[in-house]
């Protein structure tokens, strides 16, 4: 070895033994020159496209999200149904559609990216749009109602329909004076379901501005309903207001009458009626929350009812909310067994609150209710006789 080489070997053994010293008299320098560090910063980052944690995998529309217990994530591949959340409204909802769209995101969704469905008679504005797609990484979609799902139709006299609507305003019925109202009511009856954003899809969960989901959803509810062949689902009933379908359950048993073969024989009419019919207590689900299938209003029977209804022009002569109309039409024309009563699904809608009583049901779901405060047996909620009327049903069974 000649001079200069073995010079070279001195130096490096210097500069090597002094690293090792300073790596263990002072520990930030030993972190940041160990061999991992650097390495590290030579693979590419799982964070870095994404912006999200390292622990939170990254979003495969495929893969739903399941639950773990206590509420953490888990990925795993599941089977989806094929289903949709549909939110009507205006762009002046804008604050209060991105509220109900986070909590149910917070409470279901982010862990199965069902896609969301918004309408609207008008083009929904780009900050509506803006402001609403940042809140899930679903599919989200914004549609314009056709005009001949939405206005009034020809087909009514407005005359009529206006002298109708003063006397209401002057009875001092809600909404009474609304002709938009009365448009939104129809268009939930007999059209949503029909709108080209719509067909695609068989299940859907109607959603509402400024509604709130207070329990967590640790299954899928859509799936749910597939399997156990379910149609329709609620989680608040109560009585309507006499003054809003004064006419409607006349129509509803000459269209019974009619049409016997669509009325299912295990049916719900029970419910709704003492006397076999010959008049409506005004029980109904309350429909700004349904989780529900499309092929059930796109059927024969649902079809038929509704023209009929339509043809009888009281969505504008009187005030007849998608409410009754659903809820008439579920119970006559599905089975008892179809109708789905989510006792664990803690929803709020202004003014009433349905809050899971069942204290595991309420500790797994950390529910921010107070089940003291459910609306179930306020005295102006059907969910008694809901109650007593399954329970006549399984005795006679
Ligand atoms: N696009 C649109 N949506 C409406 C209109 N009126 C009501 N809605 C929507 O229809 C649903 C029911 O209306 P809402 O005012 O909540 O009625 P309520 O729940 O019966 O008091 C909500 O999703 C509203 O955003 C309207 O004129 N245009
Ligand atoms: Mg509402």
């Amino acid at each position: 070895m000649n001079t200069s080489a073995r010079y070279v070997i001195v130096v490096v053994a210097f500069i090597i033994s002094i690293h090792y010293i300073v790596s263990f008299t002072h520990e930030s320098y030993g972190r940041a020159t160990s061999i991992s560090n650097i390495t590290s910063k030579f693979r590419p980052s799982s964070s870095s496209n994404s912006g999200r944690p390292d622990n939170f995998p990254a979003h495969n529309p495929d893969s739903p999200w399941i639950p773990g217990g206590n509420g953490n994530d888990t990925l795993v591949v599941d089977k989806h149904a094929n289903a949709t959340f549909v939110i009507l409204a205006r762009n002046s909802d804008l604050q209060n559609t991105v509220r109900s769209i986070r909590e149910i995101e917070d409470r279901f969704n982010r862990r199965h990216r069902y896609p969301y469905v918004f309408l609207n008679e008008v083009p929904f504005t780009d900050e509506f749009k803006r402001r609403l797609s940042v809140l899930s990484s679903a599919k989200m979609e914004f549609g314009v109602i056709p005009r001949e799902h939405w206005f009034q139709p020809d087909s009514i006299d407005e005359a009529k329909a206006k002298a109708s609507r003063d006397k209401m305003v002057e009875k001092n019925i809600i909404y009474g004076g609304s002709v938009s109202y009365r448009n939104m009511c129809r268009f939930n009856s007999g059209f949503f379901f029909r709108h080209p954003l719509m067909e695609k899809y068989r299940w859907y969960w109607r959603i509402e501005p400024d509604v709130h989901f207070h329990c967590d959803i640790n299954y899928d509810p859509f799936l749910f309903m597939e399997t156990n062949k379910k149609v329709y689902s609620f989680t608040i009933t109560m009585y309507e207001y006499q003054a809003t379908i004064p006419t409607l359950w006349g129509h509803v048993m000459d269209f019974a009458k009619l049409h016997p073969e669509f009325i299912a024989h295990d049916n719900s009419l029970g419910f709704m009626s003492s006397n076999n019919g010959e008049s409506y207590n005004l029980c109904h689900f309350w429909s700004n929350f349904e989780i529900a299938d499309m092929e059930f209003w796109r059927g024969p029977a649902y079809t038929a009812f509704f023209e009929y209804l339509d043809k009888q022009g009281g969505f504008y002569y009187e005030r007849w909310g998608d409410a009754p109309v659903h809820s008439i039409a579920a119970a006559l024309f599905a089975s008892r067994d179809q109708i789905q009563f989510f006792d664990d699904i803690g929803y709020e809608h202004n003014p009433y609150t349905h809050c899971p009583k069942n204290k595991d049901v309420w500790e797994k779901g950390r529910c921010s209710c107070d089940p003291a405060k459910s609306f179930d047996y306020d005295g102006y909620s059907c969910m008694s006789k809901w109650d007593r009327f399954i329970e006549t049903k399984k005795k006679r069974k």
